[in-house]
C-alpha cells in the first residue's frame, strides 16, 4: 500500500483528485474524511494542508504527495521532487504600488518587502546582490503596501487580477511554479513498485493531454505529402475510402503544433478533418 498526501481543500485539490481518477484509481471521497483508500489500486489518500505535505513526505508519514513547487522549494525540500504535473501553474513575483517608478531590482535596495516566501525571496535577492528588509506574513500579503507595512510585496500571481485590484504592479518574476509529485527518499521495494505503476499511468494521462487524434480524407496523389506532415506515434494509418481515389489518414498530433499543422494540411488538400481528444496514450 502506498500513501499519497494531497491538499484537503484549496487550489491543488480538484486537479490532484482529477489526476488520481484519470489514472483509473477509484475511491470514495468525502469532504469530512481525512483519509480514504482506493477500491482498485493499493493507494491510500491523506487530505492535508499543502504546507504540511513536504514535511510529512520527508518523514515518511506519507510516501508520496502533490504540492506546489513554491511550497516545496520554500521549505528547502526540492530534492523530494519526482515529476512535474503541469497544473496549478503560477509565479512568485515582486510587486510595487502602481504609481511608483521602477527601473531595476536595484530600486528595492533597503526597502521593506512583505511576503509569505522569505526563503525564496532571500535567495533571489542575495544572488543579485540586493539587500532588503523581508517581513514574513502568512496571508493577505497584497494589502501590506496600502496599510504602510511594506514598500513592496512578493507573492503568488496567476491571472494578475489580485495585484491590479490592490493597486499594485508586477515588476519582477522571482520563481515559476507548478504542481509536482514528491516522494519519500527511502521507500521500500514494494512501495517503489507501486509508485512505478502510478508513474506509468500518470505519464499515459499526461501524454494524452498534449496529444490529439486526427482523422482526415485526402486524394491518393496527396497522401505522401500529407503523411509527411503527420508523423504520429510511428507513422499515420492510411485506409482506402469507399470512393475511388481517396484515402483516410489517422494520426496523432501534438496540441502545441496543432493549428500550424491544420493549416498546412488544408493547404496540401486534406478534407473532412476531425480532431478528437485522447484519453490515455501508451507508447
Ligand atoms: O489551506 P492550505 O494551506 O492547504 O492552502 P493555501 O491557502 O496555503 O494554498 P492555496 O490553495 O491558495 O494554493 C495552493 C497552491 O496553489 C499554491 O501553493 C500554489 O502552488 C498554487 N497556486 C496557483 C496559487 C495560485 N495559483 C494563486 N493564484 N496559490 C495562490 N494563489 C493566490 C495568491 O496568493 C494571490 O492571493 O491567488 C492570488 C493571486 O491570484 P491572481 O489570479 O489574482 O493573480
Ligand atoms: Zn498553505
Amino acid at each position: 500500500m502506498l500513501r499519497i498526501a494531497i491538499q484537503k481543500s484549496g487550489r491543488l485539490s480538484d486537479d490532484s483528485l482529477k489526476l488520481i481518477r484519470e489514472c483509473g484509481i477509484s475511491f470514495i471521497s468525502s469532504s469530512l474524511k481525512l483519509k480514504t483508500e482506493s477500491t482498485n489500486f493499493p493507494l491510500e489518500i491523506l487530505f492535508l494542508r499543502d504546507d504540511d505535505i513536504p514535511g510529512y513526505v520527508a518523514d515518511g508519514v506519507a510516501d508520496i504527495g502533490i504540492v506546489g513547487q513554491n511550497v516545496l522549494v520554500e521549505e528547502g525540500m526540492k530534492h523530494l521532487s519526482v515529476e512535474e504535473l503541469g497544473f496549478s501553474r503560477c509565479r512568485l513575483s515582486l510587486a510595487i504600488p502602481k504609481g511608483e517608478n521602477y527601473t531595476s531590482l536595484e530600486d528595492l535596495n533597503g526597502k521593506n518587502i512583505a511576503t509569505s516566501y522569505p526563503n525564496l525571496l532571500e535567495s533571489y535577492l542575495s544572488e543579485r546582490g540586493i539587500k532588503a528588509h523581508i517581513h514574513t506574513i502568512s496571508g493577505s500579503v497584497e494589502i501590506a503596501p496600502s496599510i504602510g507595512l511594506a514598500d513592496a510585496i512578493c507573492d503568488i500571481v496567476s491571472s494578475g487580477s489580485t495585484l491590479i485590484s490592490n493597486g499594485l504592479k508586477e515588476v519582477e518574476r522571482v520563481f515559476k511554479s507548478q504542481a509536482v509529485l514528491i516522494a519519500n527518499q527511502d521507500l521500500s521495494a514494494e512501495k517503489k513498485e507501486i509508485l512505478e505503476k502510478l508513474l506509468f499511468r500518470i505519464h499515459a494521462v499526461q501524454r494524452a493531454q498534449r496529444a490529439k487524434y486526427i482523422l482526415l480524407n485526402a486524394p491518393n496523389d496527396k497522401v505522401a505529402e500529407i503523411s509527411q506532415l503527420l508523423p504520429g506515434v510511428k507513422s499515420p494509418t492510411i485506409l482506402p475510402l469507399a470512393e475511388e481515389g481517396w484515402s483516410s489518414l489517422h494520426s496523432v498530433v501534438n496540441e502545441d503544433d496543432f493549428w500550424e499543422i491544420i493549416e498546412k494540411l488544408k493547404a496540401a488538400g486534406a478534407q473532412g478533418i476531425l480532431v478528437v481528444p485522447i484519453e490515455k496514450m501508451i507508447i
